[in-house]
């Protein structure tokens, strides 16, 4: 069903591996396409509880494949109908999402690393926004999620200089969650996946909503949704389970729901 990606589901966790390697998985649009495609099949999967994107190879993402770039081509159009729908269908997602950044993320690629919940970096995995170098701006979302992540100034750096961070960096900076070393990246990234797949699921989707709002409404509007949210995340079984496993002094178990 997939050409650019992989696409399994192990344990409740969805992993979608980018499936380019030797062109270090820079997105074609039929990239793009598969990317969405599983993003929303994750999305009604109800076994689905968590969702890694990490990249074959030695690189996690290059970005645009800069072999499809023509000077025809409206890079405003592309943005609209490839990337938008993609970013638009992470970003949507109410469940966990992580990127497990294993080597380079460029371009657009750093962007869609950007766009999930967390970032896992291995001790390979490296952030470049080389827009500037092909004489582009940062897209697909970069500046939106970079600038509250690093601040104005870094993210000013990061985007006009064009220069690399790598992962010790990344995390010191805000930009990475967790630096993982090498030899045990697989089961780390997979322990880490597996806890956020065993978690309340529905409450999890409504932080994601209220950490979107926090930014875009003002403080009284915010309090109308955190009320929305929490009246939704009230009525859910892992609520109750939560509760009752702490006045039962045992280990809850969610379901998700
Ligand atoms: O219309 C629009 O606006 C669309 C949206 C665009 C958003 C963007 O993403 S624009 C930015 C595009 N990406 C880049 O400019 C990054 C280009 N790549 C690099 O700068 C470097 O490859 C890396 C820093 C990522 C890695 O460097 P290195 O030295 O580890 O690897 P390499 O030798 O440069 O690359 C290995 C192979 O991958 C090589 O192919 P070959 O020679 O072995 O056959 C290279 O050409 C290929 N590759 C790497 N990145 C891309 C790519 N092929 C096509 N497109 C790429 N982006």
């Amino acid at each position: 069903m997939y050409n650019t990606i992989r696409y399994e589901i192990t344990d409740g966790v969805a992993w979608l591996r980018l499936n380019r390697p030797d062109k270090l998985n820079a997105f074609t649009e039929q990239m793009n396409k598969e990317i969405t495609t599983a993003i929303k099949s994750a999305t009604t999967d109800e076994q689905v509880r968590c969702i890694v994107i990490t990249g074959e190879g030695r690189a996690f993402c290059a970005g645009q494949d800069l072999a499809s770039v023509d000077e025809q081509m409206d890079h405003g159009e592309v943005l609209r109908n490839q990337y938008g729908p993609m970013l638009k269908a992470i970003r949507q997602l109410e469940k966990p999402i992580v990127a497990a950044v294993n080597g380079v993320s460029a371009g657009a690629g750093f962007s869609l690393a950007l766009a999930c919940d967390f970032r896992l970096v291995s001790e390979r995995a490296s952030f470049l926004n080389a827009f500037i170098h092909v004489g582009l701006i940062p897209d697909s979302g970069n500046l939106h999620v970079l600038t509250k992540l690093v601040g104005q100034a870094k993210a000013a750096e990061l985007s006009i200089l064009g220069e690399k961070v790598q992962a010790a960096e990344a995390v010191q900076l805000g930009l990475a969650n967790r630096l993982i070393a090498a030899d045990e990246w697989e089961a780390e990234v997979a322990a880490f996946a597996g806890r956020l797949a065993t978690m309340p699921t529905k409450a999890i989707g409504l932080i994601k909503r209220s950490l979107n709002a926090a930014t875009e409404l003002t403080y009284e509007e915010f309090l109308e949704q955190e009320a929305q949210g929490q009246r939704i995340a009230g009525l859910t079984a892992d609520h109750r389970e939560g509760v009752t496993a702490f006045m039962e002094k045992r280990k809850p178990v969610f379901i998700g729901k």
